[in-house]
């Protein structure tokens, strides 16, 4: 199979980091944003990344449903538990932390427009979801080791994906001094080979 994605993008870290955790192999295409015609678009109309091309051609966008196509593929690190409450939380931290990011994507996408066309209101709303969800994490993780289960699963490898991407683009805020816990999982992730070998800056 073959993943279309790139190094910077925190959704694509996410399919990565699962893939190399349930040792499913891939190729990595990140060539795939650029152009008059990016190669994206043949795959996914909405010429987004991650988009994962399967061998019979079929392409699978976006990040959730690839995370849960991966994890259905392979016994290997089972990383979404069975369809139940326990589930459905694992996805709620998923959607929390890609919700984050989304917020975040916002913002950088805003700071690239001209400076005239910026909307600081915007700006703020963004911001705003993004202290909101960190909180959230934060509160709900309390004291435990792992953000829903006694071993890393998925909510842990989208949320470690999450706060790791904003030290990338987010180098002040300072999501570490304000939530402890968050950054003792962070730095928990950090150390997996996984996530050794998927960093944002390569
Ligand atoms: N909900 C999507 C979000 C993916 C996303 O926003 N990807 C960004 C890169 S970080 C992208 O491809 N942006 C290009 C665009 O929107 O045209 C997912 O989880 O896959």
């Amino acid at each position: 199979m073959k993943l279309l994605g790139s190094v910077t993008s925190p959704f694509v870290r996410k399919v990565r980091v699962v893939l190399l955790e349930k040792r499913i192999d891939f190729e990595f295409i990140t060539d795939c944003m650029t152009g008059a015609e990016p190669l994206i678009e043949q795959y996914n109309p909405l010429g987004k990344i991650p988009a994962l091309v399967l061998d019979d051609g079929v392409c699978l966008f976006d990040s959730q449903v690839i995370t849960e196509y991966l994890d259905a593929i392979s016994p290997v690190a089972h990383l979404i538990p069975e369809p139940t409450r326990e589930r459905s939380l694992v996805k709620r931290w998923e959607a929390l932390a890609d919700g984050v990011l989304d917020a975040g994507v916002a913002i950088v996408l805003e700071l690239r427009r001209p400076e005239n066309e910026r909307s600081p209101g915007w700006i703020a709303r963004q911001r705003g979801k993004m202290e909101r969800g960190l909180a959230a994490m934060s509160k709900e993780l309390g004291q435990r080791q792992w953000c829903t289960a006694e071993a890393m699963n998925l909510s842990d490898i989208a949320t470690g994906c999450a706060l790791l991407w904003l030290d990338f683009r987010f180098p002040d805020l300072d999501w570490r001094g304000q939530y402890p816990n968050l950054d003792a999982l962070a730095k928990k992730l950090a150390q997996r080979k996984s996530f050794k070998e998927t960093p944002p800056d390569a």
